[in-house]
Order: structure tokens, then C-alpha cells, then sequence
């Protein structure tokens, strides 16, 4: 397996390429095209620039995250045949400079989603956290102000404000469109697109719901074991996979990842793993944590144990550190935090295998 970080392009990040090549066992970062509105074509000379920027730092770049998927597509509006070609046309881009794993998530108008970006922890560092409460009673409309408040300046990947100014509309657009409804629209868009992965020898790598459970009354369907399954069968090519977020799917405690290393990635179904660790309050609510296991309420070990036994030859990366050392960087992707969490988890990889 590789280990990456991920890293935003393009001044759109505090952390420096040369700063993760001097990551101990570092292979590449995982990045994306920020400036590119959704559902417009990453053209190929930007795609190029990124890369020759990331080999010239020493370092790989086979894993893009995300490529977005336009709203139309979701919804299944006739304008999707558009932006569906031009997905496409990005894949062939992509695949053009070298990439193999495209990460992307099919959750409807909003990506993740948590009540604080800066909650503190008793160890004095910063963590995104989730209030169940709080995120029903959050008011759409004023999304994209407190975000732009709460995220020292960043934009944050998946809360763009040009996605944020259009929430109540979207939120009301998806009011008649079921659970089921929703598998379809993803099986049209999933027809369509992975026959040109294949084509192109891009892997597709969906990223599960963050949190796992539905919000604002919005269909989500990337949230538990039987759900994964379900869209990895409206497809059935290996180029139909999964991005396995220990931190979204670890969020319902029910979800037990291991299990779903196993199943899926002994399928060669998973070609992405993002791990971090969360810590489960009552009901819903949980905090982000440090990414030992003994921190949080996943047990990291056991999650790495399946990837070695699986013989995992896919990518990886700490996901969401918390903000420590007085570091000021895009909530959840500061470098210090992560650092600390890809030397971890090469160490349980290190122990697991001499173990085996
Ligand atoms: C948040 C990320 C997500 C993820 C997308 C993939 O930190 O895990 O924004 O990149 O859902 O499409």
C-alpha cells in the first residue's frame, strides 16, 4: 500500500510540497483543482501544471480527490448527459498525467457535514466536531457565513461558497427524490462513467456519507455495510469502488470497518482508505480525535490488521488531524497532526507485518 497526503493545490494550502516529501514514508499527495467550477472540464494543461508541480517536489500524484459530480447529475435532470461527458472527459485528462484513483462522493448538495470546526478538546488542540441538535437546528441559508468564519479563511473542500449560496434551493429540489430514486440516478451516471474508467485505467473510488445517516432530509445512501453493497452492484467492475473513510462510516458505531475492509477490499473493491479515528458520544454525536486507537473509539489496529491481511495494494492517507502546536491551516488539514498520524499508522503497518 502507498501512503499519501492530501494537499490543496494551487495556493489553497498553508502546507508545502516540501513539507510532505520530508513526511517519513511519504509517496504522493492526493490532490484536486479547487478553481474548476463543479461539472466543467479540468482542462489538460492544468492538469499537467499540477503534476509537474508534484513531480518536481519528489513526490507522486495517482490520486485525485474529488472530482465533484454536478447537482443535475444527482438529480437525474435531463441537462445530466452534459456533465456527465465532460466527468468523463476529466477522467481522460487525469489519466493522461498518470492518475489511477479518482475519489468523489455522490452525497447530495452538501459534502460532510459537522456543527464546530474548531471544538476543543481537553488536550487544548482543535477538532471538528458533530452535535446532532445543533446540525438540525443550523439554518441552510446562513451556511455559507459561519463557514467562511469558522475556517480561518480557507474554503473548505466541499463547502465552496458558490454551493453553499444555492442550499435551500438544492434542499428543496431533492424534497421528491427517494432513497431508491436516488440508487437510480447513481446507476445512470455510474453506466455511463465506468466504462470509461476502464477505458482510461482510472479507478473510481466513491467516499461514503459524512456523517452515515440521512441530514436535512436528503436521500443519502452511502451510509452502512448493505448500502455499500448496493452501489457497488449497480455496477459490477472493479472500477466501481470505494474510498473506505474510517471517520465517516466509524461515525454510526454500528458500522464495523474491519468487517467492511475485509468484505469489500477482499474484492478488490477498495482502492482508497482514509483513516482517522472519531470518539462517540450519546446518540449521534461524536468528536474527531487523534488517530490512536486508544484516543477515539476505533480501533485503528484492527483496521490495519485487515488491510495487511487483505494484501491491500492501494493508497492511503491520515485523514482530519486535529490543530495542534498553534498551527493555523484548513480545519482538519493542518500538517502537524496528520504528520503525527501517517508516522502511527506506518508503524502499526510496520509491527502488524512483522507480526504476520
Ligand atoms: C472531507 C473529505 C471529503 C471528501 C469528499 C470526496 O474532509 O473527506 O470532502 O474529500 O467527500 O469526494
Amino acid at each position: 500500500m502507498k501512503m499519501t497526503f492530501r494537499w490543496f493545490a494551487f495556493g489553497h494550502d498553508s502546507v508545502t510540497l516540501k513539507q510532505i516529501k520530508q513526511i517519513p514514508g511519504m509517496s504522493g499527495v492526493v490532490t484536486s483543482i479547487l478553481d474548476i467550477p463543479v461539472g466543467e472540464v479540468w482542462p489538460i494543461e492544468a492538469v499537467t501544471r499540477l503534476k509537474d508541480e508534484v513531480s518536481a517536489a519528489g513526490l507522486e500524484m495517482e490520486v485525485i480527490e474529488s472530482v465533484n459530480v454536478h447537482e443535475d447529475i444527482k438529480l437525474g435532470l435531463p441537462t445530466r448527459d452534459k456533465y456527465i461527458d465532460n466527468y468523463i472527459e476529466c477522467i481522460k485528462n487525469l489519466s493522461a498525467v498518470g492518475v489511477k484513483v479518482l475519489c468523489y462522493n455522490f452525497m447530495p448538495v452538501l459534502d460532510w457535514a459537522r456543527s464546530e470546526l474548531n471544538y476543543e478538546l481537553p488536550d487544548g488542540s482543535f477538532v471538528l466536531s458533530y452535535r446532532h441538535d445543533k446540525v438540525l437546528n443550523m439554518d441552510p441559508s446562513s451556511m455559507a457565513d459561519k463557514t467562511a468564519n469558522d475556517s480561518m479563511g480557507f474554503e473548505l473542500p466541499g463547502w465552496e461558497p458558490e454551493r453553499l449560496k444555492q442550499m435551500p434551493q438544492l434542499i428543496e429540489a431533492y424534497k421528491n427524490i427517494s432513497v431508491d430514486q436516488y440508487f437510480e440516478n447513481a446507476k445512470y451516471f455510474l453506466d455511463a462513467v465506468i466504462p470509461a474508467a476502464e477505458k482510461y485505467g482510472v479507478k473510481m473510488a466513491i467516499h461514503p456519507d459524512d456523517p452515515p445517516w440521512p441530514i436535512f432530509g436528503l436521500p443519502r445512501i452511502m451510509t452502512n455495510r448493505d448500502n455499500v453493497r448496493r452501489f457497488l452492484d449497480l455496477h459490477k467492475s472493479e472500477y466501481n469502488g470505494l474510498t473506505l473513510c474510517s471517520g465517516s462510516l466509524g461515525a454510526n458505531r454500528d458500522n464495523d470497518i474491519p468487517a467492511m475492509v475485509r468484505e469489500f477490499g477482499g474484492e478488490g473493491r477498495v482502492h482508497f482508505v482514509h483513516l482517522r479515528n472519531v470518539i462517540h458520544h450519546e446518540g449521534l454525536d461524536f468528536d474527531e480525535s487523534a488517530h490512536l486507537s486508544r484516543l477515539g473509539s476505533l480501533d485503528m489496529y484492527e483496521i490495519m490488521k485487515a488491510l495487511v491481511d487483505i494484501d491491500f495494494k492501494g493508497y492511503i492517507r491520515p485523514d482530519h488531524g486535529r490543530m495542534i502546536w498553534d498551527e493555523v491551516a484548513r480545519p482538519g488539514y493542518g500538517l502537524y497532526d496528520r504528520a503525527l498520524g501517517a508516522a502511527y499508522l506506518l508503524g502499526l503497518h510496520e509491527a502488524i507485518m512483522k507480526n504476520k
